[in-house]
């Protein structure tokens, strides 16, 4: 049957299930931090904030932006590695990975600074999946989080705001208003 292709502008649906299926085999047992929920979810939320932004910011590479959201935490937290990215998925990709991959080797108040400076570097779209993670990664801290590590995390958060907003209006100001909600958790 023939029939003609409808795509959205900017990213192909064959794109974001390929590398859906790398990440559900990589993240494979994961869950997400303090709860039964499979680590997939994460992935899911963070995508639907970069597919939200594309839907409006229509300049971007969309394949780049939700290829990186959908692998931003397979070298971090899986054993695939920087090569097997860019062998299935292209440089570009595995490059914005890697910048999306905090080093471990540094002390842990460094690990931020360090990776802002590295996704700066990179092109827009990586700018983007960095800002909805941390969208995705502010709401209700888990109750087990003292007082301490919920204050550091929102002022994580305005850095990550400061550093990145650039890149989308969209995301900038679903960023922005989070952290402000984010108040009401510190007493
Ligand atoms: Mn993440």
């Amino acid at each position: 049957m023939e029939r003609h292709q409808i795509s959205p502008i900017n990213w192909s649906q064959e794109t974001y299930i390929k590398a859906l299926n790398k990440a559900a085999r990589a993240h494979q047992g994961q869950k997400m931090a303090g709860s039964e929920i499979p680590y997939l979810m994460h992935l899911n939320l963070v995508s639907r904030e970069v597919i939200a932004a594309l839907s409006i910011e229509t300049e971007n590479d969309g394949n780049l932006a939700i290829q990186c959201a959908i692998l931003h935490d397979t070298i971090e937290d899986t054993n695939t590695t920087f090569e097997e990215i860019k062998t299935e998925f292209g440089e570009s990709v595995a490059n914005g990975v890697l910048a999306l991959t905090k080093d471990e080797s540094l002390a842990k108040h460094l690990q931020m600074t360090d990776s802002l400076q590295r996704i700066k570097e990179q092109p827009r779209e990586i700018w983007m999946v960095k800002l909805a993670d941390r969208i995705t990664n502010l709401q209700a801290p888990p109750n087990y989080w003292t007082q301490d590590k919920i204050i550091r995390y929102r002022e994580e958060g305005i850095q990550i705001y400061e550093a990145l907003q650039d890149a989308s209006l969209f995301l900038a100001s679903r960023l922005a208003k989070l952290i402000e909600d984010y108040k009401a958790f510190i007493k």
